[in-house]
């Protein structure tokens, strides 16, 4: 794949930051491109076609210098978003740095939560969503990005459908258990759903992500997508990668060469173990110098031959618990020496400031071992960067010198499995890791070191970008094809007319979750006066057959809807009465030798499933799941299915998957079946209208002629032309079929 496979739809992405630092020199205005994987991502796949940028530009901007800077940005299709110092201060430092990072970093005691930030955090989101929407063209392409923009998804979904809308989450999502400890759990899990593709690194966040949804929102999903209100959101693991030419090239420059053959001339033989991080709680810097002491503890013959450099990039220096870890590092940094420290020698070497990017390609070149030891990481680009730099390369000669040693919690090792991966809150082994590495033989280390360059060569960021975009369009295209159209307005106009012009309609109506909302329990979903009323209403016309077609046993239904005036059918089509006869008929020559066998197989899961329950009807046996523990529920459900497609292969039956409930139903016994029966004495000229929400109901929406009118009460079905949001709406729709003076439809 290339990046020219990508079609030629316009981008714009969304970020906290834009990719440029501003800067003032006696009043003028100057651009600092940063570097950076995202950038380098979206540089290479927005070649040719261009993108649009729409973020922060890091630093408070003055009101009467905004349009300067707007214009300065535009030349450059970037676009900016102002935040005044206190909106700063509540959206970015307090919810996304205080609130969200912490928590989904998993340090919960570190994590806390104002309204007022949250408000900010809000109306923040929305003034990103409100560029966005001004700048994006009719059908655009928008990526957004990070913890920072969490309900930017929604806020597009919901003002313009026409968007095709990805978000990517650089950092962990924690396991469910931690994430609902979020007061706001619900809002940012319905921010992200307007999403079409939801990325992360690893397939453990995407699965915690799922789980949220199950047990925070009580969706429905699949292993990689959500089924939340018309659409199906997808889910992907999508590992970013570097920006490997750019290495590349640094590697071939003339620069870094000299720069290590400083380090050479300034370390001589000395090992040197690299770490590089931001200050930051989550890097485990303390558990890595933890490790790093424990070494020298135990290695008498190391001492004075290894150190320890140790890059921090300074980082919000302005919140006491960064400035009080930074003061921690240092005193045990301070320690360390202390105790091992000779002439000569110093075991950790400490830089709290950033390196350039020569320098920093050098280090990675140079050093025997790169010791990454986050307590949680997204991913971590420090260690692939490591294991590229190390690669084999003719201009740097053949050698491999260095192992880099990973924490287990950072994405990257997801990636780079062939690292010593290590427990960083195991000190003693990490220590011993750290020493493996030191003293691993060169076959190993190359044949570990040139396998997992490989794997970060895959990972390059363009490609990345090129492949989530591109799944990004593959669910936008698939939630288009799914969307019938919805019912409202001219087209439910339409609809209405061409049904009460007929001068005979078929209509044919499930009973649960079409005409009534779904219920606890099935005995709660009794119809209600107002129902009963309409129905009688309906079939009232003579012009009107009406069929109320359930899944429902003949029993209930008619108890709650004999006396209307309407057909009945139930157990999907089993059995069927007329409305001037109370007697029920049934399908001839229907096997149901196989129905003990189910019965014991659905009895022994009830007793294994609380709240779960079994249901007899004519032709079949049902599991329902409605009350069970959400996630368990659909779990069991899965095997179940598998399990009864394995024990009943060889019979006469089907198994249907329905709202939270599996059926077992003889094989030719469906409302289709029904609906074909029914309309075998149609007229060309008769109106056919039908509407239904289950799994079921697709059955007669398939028995359909080509000119009837199939609903689907839910987010749409690709057999039916129509959707409609619920069995309200449905019961509103119904009425306006009474005619224009209906009483039920002025109620
Ligand atoms: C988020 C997630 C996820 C570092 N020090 C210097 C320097 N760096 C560069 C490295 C690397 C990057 O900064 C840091 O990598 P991270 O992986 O920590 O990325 P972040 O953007 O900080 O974090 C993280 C990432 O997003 C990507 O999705 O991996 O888990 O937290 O590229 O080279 N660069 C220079 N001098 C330094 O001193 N020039």
């Amino acid at each position: 794949m290339t990046t020219d496979d990508i079609q030629p739809t316009p981008l714009v992405v969304a970020s906290n930051r834009l990719p440029v630092g501003l800067r003032f020199t006696d009043g003028v205005l100057s651009l600092e491109r940063t570097a950076g994987g995202l950038v380098a991502a979206v540089d290479g796949v927005a070649r040719g076609i261009g993108c649009d940028w729409v973020g922060w530009p890091g630093s408070p901007v003055e009101p009467p210098v905004q349009a300067e800077v707007v214009s300065a940005l535009a030349a450059q299709r970037l676009h900016p978003v102002f935040l005044g110092a206190e909106e700063e201060a509540q959206y970015y430092r307090r919810l996304a740095n205080e609130t969200i990072w912490p928590l989904f970093h998993y340090f919960a005691d570190k994590s806390s939560f104002d309204e007022q930030a949250w408000r900010s955090y809000v109306a923040i989101n929305r003034r990103f969503a409100d560029e966005i929407l001004r700048i994006a063209p009719l059908d655009a392409r928008v990526w957004v990005h990070d913890f920072h923009l969490m309900l930017v998804p929604t806020m597009l979904r919901e003002a313009r459908d026409d968007l095709e809308i990805g978000f990517f989450l650089h950092i962990p999502f924690p396991a469910s258990e931690v994430y609902r400890l979020l007061p706001v759990r619900e809002e940012l899990l319905r921010g992200l759903l307007g999403a079409d593709l939801i990325g992360f690194h690893t397939i453990d966040y995407a699965r915690h992500f799922l789980t949220s949804c199950v047990r925070v929102l009580g969706l429905e999903v699949e292993h990689d997508s959500v089924s939340f209100e018309d659409r199906r959101v997808e889910v992907g693991v999508h590992p970013i990668g570097v920006d490997v030419a750019r290495f590349d090239a640094l590697l071939d420059s003339s620069e870094v060469a000299a720069r290590i053959d400083e380090l050479r001339s300034q370390y001589g033989a000395r090992r040197i173990v690299l770490g590089v991080e931001r200050l930051d709680y989550t890097k485990g810097v303390g558990h890595k110098l933890r490790a790093f002491e424990r070494m020298l503890e135990r290695r008498e013959d190391l001492r004075g031959h290894v150190t320890l450099l140790q890059v921090i990039v300074p980082s919000r220096l302005d919140s006491p618990d960064y400035s009080g870890l930074k003061r921690e590092l240092e005193e045990h940094i301070g320690r360390i020496n202390g105790r091992f420290g000779q002439v000569g020698s110093t075991p950790v070497e400490y830089l709290h400031r950033s390196v350039d990017p020569v320098s920093l390609a050098a280090l990675y070149r140079f050093a025997d071992a790169c010791l990454g030891t986050p307590l949680r990481d997204g991913m971590n680009l420090v260690a692939q960067e490591y294991v590229l730099c190390q690669e084999p390369r003719p201009t740097l000669g053949d050698e491999c010198r260095g192992m880099l040693v990973l924490s287990e919690f950072a994405g990257a090792s997801h990636v780079l499995s062939r690292a010593l991966l290590v427990n960083p809150w195991h000190v003693e082994s990490t220590s011993t890791a750290l020493e493996t590495a030191l003293g691993m033989p060169e076959d190993e280390r190359r044949e570990r070191t040139v396998a997992m360059a490989e794997r970060v060569r895959s990972l390059d960021c363009t490609k990345w970008a090129s492949r989530f975009l591109l799944r990004q369009a593959e669910a936008n295209r698939r939630n288009r094809r799914r969307t019938s159209l919805l019912l409202r307005g001219q087209e439910e106009e339409r609809v209405r007319i061409a049904i009460t012009r007929a001068s005979r309609r078929f209509l044919f109506l499930d009973y649960d979750g079409t005409l009534r909302e779904i219920a606890p329990t099935p005995q709660e979903a009794r119809p209600d006066p107002a129902l009963r009323e309409l129905l009688r209403a309906l079939a009232r016309d003579e012009r009107n057959a009406v069929h109320i077609v359930s899944g429902r046993r003949r029993l209930d239904v008619d108890r709650w809807l004999t006396g209307l005036g309407v057909h009945l059918c139930a157990e999907h089509g089993f059995a069927w009465r007329t409305p001037d006869s109370p007697q029920w008929h049934e399908l001839d020559g229907v096997d149901l030798s196989w129905l003990p066998a189910v019965h014991d197989i659905l009895a022994r899961v009830c007793e294994e499933g609380p709240g779960t329950s079994r249901e007899r009807k004519g032709s079949g046996l049902a599991w329902h799941y409605r009350q069970s523990d959400a996630e368990y529920g659909p779990w069991r459900a899965r095997e179940l299915l598998s399990e009864l497609s394995a024990s009943l292969a060889r019979l006469p039956v089907e198994v249907v998957h329905g709202h939270r409930v599996v059926e077992v139903r003889a094989a030719g016994v469906h409302k289709g079946a029904y609906v074909t029966r029914v309309l075998a004495d149609r007229s060309p000229s008769d109106a056919v209208l039908c509407i239904g929400d289950d799994r079921a109901d697709r059955d007669m929406f398939r028995a359909l002629p080509d000119t009837a009118i199939a609903v689907h009460v839910g987010r749409g079905d690709e057999h039916a032309k129509y959707r409609i949001e619920s069995p309200a709406r449905v019961r509103a729709l119904l009425a306006r079929l009474l005619g224009p003076r209906s009483v039920l439809e002025r109620a």
